[in-house]
């Protein structure tokens, strides 16, 4: 009889592994740049969302993060040469480099602006009427746009029908992620009067040491945004910020605050993966829109493509762990499906963020996606039996719900947003 050799037994190993034995354990560990950032700037904090009747009933803190004005309107920020609306080329490229963010004007026409403005409002009263409105601690947020509507297919594609200033924007986003980048995801993010704001966070959730950004994200202004109806809290040239913090392996130091993103709506907002930015405090009756829209560098994926290739009985007997190891599991910023695995962490058998239960009701021929939905659907469309609603509903059952906020890990994403639905 053969014996497995001591040195494969796990309890061996561990007591091989104390950290300091481990290779690239610092790295690996860190938390950095985020855990500086919110020790030395405690005006940057996590707001507890609010739900329910407690909505809007949140404490405002002056001197927050959050607690700001536009870059023209703040003493700090007015006599410096912050992003500016422009056409300009040459200077949407120095804005970029130098602030890590650029506004590319009337990249939308009004009359593209007023499609989707129209096509976002309808899907978000459709999804509340339908009772899976997937709200966040800001709003409510339209996932899996591209299901949705025409006009979000043309978005993905920056189409010149949709978005007169494609072109110009394809070049951008080529110069700043180099070519062959692919579109992470293309979410409608409404503010509403009472939300909270959104954490302070970097997008990109990998390489933050980097001279350049591996992911872009496109906020695209359906409304206007200004101050006080929520426009993007950012703070200006903290890419730079914290990508020199890291590379010189020293702690983020004091930041300088952040502005409300002001923009007429149809301009598209141009944004570094690693700047520092979080959804704003609506204070107007009317909605606020922005859609969200990234891109990645094209190797940040899986080779072999688990999500349509695994064989179904290899997925019936596959073990929480194989499911995990293919990808199975979602994280807020990884592999969500319609929204399902935001604020889940990626854990193995971690049921906020499975999503197996889709590409199995795929295999039998009964996955219902959510399509384009709105005030004038039918009874039959609203009530459908959205494979979305079940996964949500089980995941709900099971008492976890998951968790939201900023934890200072790097996260691929810090957008908050509940697991569950309104009711
Ligand atoms: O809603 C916004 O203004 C920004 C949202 C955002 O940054 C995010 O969800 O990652
Ligand atoms: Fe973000």
């Amino acid at each position: 009889m053969t014996t497995v050799p001591t040195e494969f037994d796990p309890e061996i190993i561990a007591a091989n592994s104390a950290p300091d034995q481990q290779i690239y354990q610092a790295q690996n560990s860190s938390t950095e740049p985020m855990k500086s950032a919110l020790e030395n700037n405690p005006e940057i904090y996590f707001v507890e969302p609010k739900r329910g009747a407690d909505w809007g009933n949140w404490e405002y803190k002056p001197g927050s993060y959050y607690d700001t004005t536009t870059g023209a309107k703040h003493e700090d920020w007015c006599h410096h040469d912050l992003p500016q609306e422009t056409k300009d080329l040459d200077q949407l490229r120095h804005d970029f480099v130098r602030w890590g963010y650029c506004k590319i004007e009337a990249a939308l026409s009004p009359a593209q602006v007023a499609v989707v403005q129209e096509r976002v409002l309808a899907q978000a009263e459709g999804e509340r009427w339908a009772k899976i409105a997937q709200k966040t601690p800001s709003g409510q947020n339209i996932n899996a746009c591209v299901n949705k509507g025409e006009c979000f297919e043309q978005l993905i594609e920056q189409h010149p029908s949709i978005m007169q200033g494609g072109p110009l924007v394809e070049q951008l986003i080529t110069e700043a992620i180099g070519p062959g980048w692919i579109c992470t995801s293309l979410i409608g993010a409404i503010s509403l009067k009472g939300g909270v704001p959104q954490a302070l966070h970097q997008d990109q959730g990998n390489d933050l040491d980097a001279i350049n950004p591996m992911t872009i994200n496109l906020l695209i202004a359906i409304t206007d945004l200004h101050e006080t109806n929520g426009g993007t809290l950012i703070i200006p040239g903290s890419h730079t910020i914290l990508a020199e913090a890291l590379r010189k392996s020293e702690p983020v130091g004091k930041l300088p605050p952040a502005i409300n993103i002001d923009a007429k709506a149809g301009t598209v907002v141009l944004t570094d993966g690693r700047i520092l930015h979080g959804t704003g405090i609506n204070h107007t009756n009317e909605p606020r829109i922005v859609m969200l829209n990234g891109m990645q560098k094209p190797f940040l994926r899986q080779q072999e493509n688990w999500m349509l290739s695994v064989r179904p009985e290899v997925l019936e007997r596959a073990s929480p762990k194989l499911l995990h190891r293919m990808g199975f599991q979602a994280t807020t910023g990884t592999q969500t499906n319609e929204g399902h695995g935001f604020g889940a962490r990626g854990l193995i058998g971690e049921e906020a963020g499975a999503t197996v239960a889709f590409r199995m009701a795929a295999d039998a021929g009964e996955y219902i996606r959510v399509g384009e939905l709105g005030p004038d659907s039918t009874e039959a469309d609203l009530c459908a039996d959205f494979t979305l609603r079940e996964v949500v509903g089980r995941t709900r059952a099971g008492g976890r719900s998951a968790p939201t906020g900023i934890t200072g890990l790097r996260g691929p994403s810090g957008v908050q947003q509940d697991a569950d639905f309104t009711a």
